[in-house]
């Protein structure tokens, strides 16, 4: 039985103080995370503060991403293990925005996801397909290679945890969204190489989301499917009311 996961990814937006007027917003609103967990991945800078005004503990306040060196001379960068200090669980690793604006290969995204569970948190591994490669038929190897780069050398105790997002980069933040079929295509494509790297056991307990302009509209849809866990929304939440509405799309 997995438990169904709406994550939000903030990216680049808001200011500390929408940040933690969110927090009040969302609180009390939101399903028990037996039922639905809820997560939002937040600028570094703001994961404190939303940490300190939430009044429990139902939303997880993740981050979008991180180093992969627990400390030393690299200026600029956040640790996993300051994350993990900061008492963050996911984080976000891999996304097709770290992967095309700060060059990140799968060689580095793979020292990252060992590098978040060597600091015993949870990483929500990005995974995309561009549409020349989908019109190509190449998106079965790309998504394929992507998941297993990433894991090489993750153990099996550890992958048992992993949440993986298909985000297909043509339907990132364009509004348009893959449909239902195709999302549930991407997301059976990546169980089954869980499958094939570890086990049917294991890839039958570990969550994938969808991600890629997912609205309150469309959730219900998408989350009909049998291998679509949970979801991984950007624009749609970074307001409360939409954010909310996300969450409680069994409603
Ligand atoms: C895809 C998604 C969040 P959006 O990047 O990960 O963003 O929902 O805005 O398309």
């Amino acid at each position: 039985m997995r438990t169904p996961f709406i994550a939000g990814n903030w990216k680049m937006n808001k200011t500390l103080d929408t940040a933690k007027e969110f927090m009040q917003e969302v609180a009390g609103q939101l399903p028990d995370p037996t039922e639905v967990e809820t997560a939002i991945a937040a600028p570094y800078l703001f994961i404190e503060s939303m940490m300190e005004v939430q009044t429990d503990k139902t939303l997880k306040i993740g981050a979008e991403n991180c180093y992969f060196e627990d400390s030393g001379a690299y200026t600029g960068e956040i640790s996993p293990l300051m994350l993990a200090d900061m008492g963050v669980h996911y984080t976000i690793i891999g996304h097709s925005e770290r992967r095309k604006y700060f060059n990140e290969t799968d060689d580095i995204i793979n020292k990252k996801i060992l590098a978040v569970y060597r600091n015993h948190m949870v990483p929500i591994l990005c995974c995309n397909e561009t549409m020349g490669r989908r019109e190509s038929g190449e998106k079965i190897h790309w998504v394929v290679s992507q998941v297993a780069a990433a894991l090489k050398g993750v153990s099996e105790e550890d992958a048992k945890s992993v949440v993986i997002a298909y985000e297909p980069s043509w339907a990132i933040g364009t509004g348009d969204s893959a449909t239902a079929d195709q999302a549930e295509e991407g997301c059976y494509l990546i169980r089954q190489t869980i499958a094939d790297l570890y086990s049917d056991e294991l890839a039958d307990g570990i969550r994938v989301l969808y991600g890629g302009s997912v609205t309150p509209k469309n959730v219900v849809g998408l989350m009909a499917k049998q291998n679509i866990d949970g979801i991984l929304a950007g624009g749609s939440s970074l307001k409360s009311e939409s954010f909310i509405q996300l969450a409680n799309y069994q409603k």
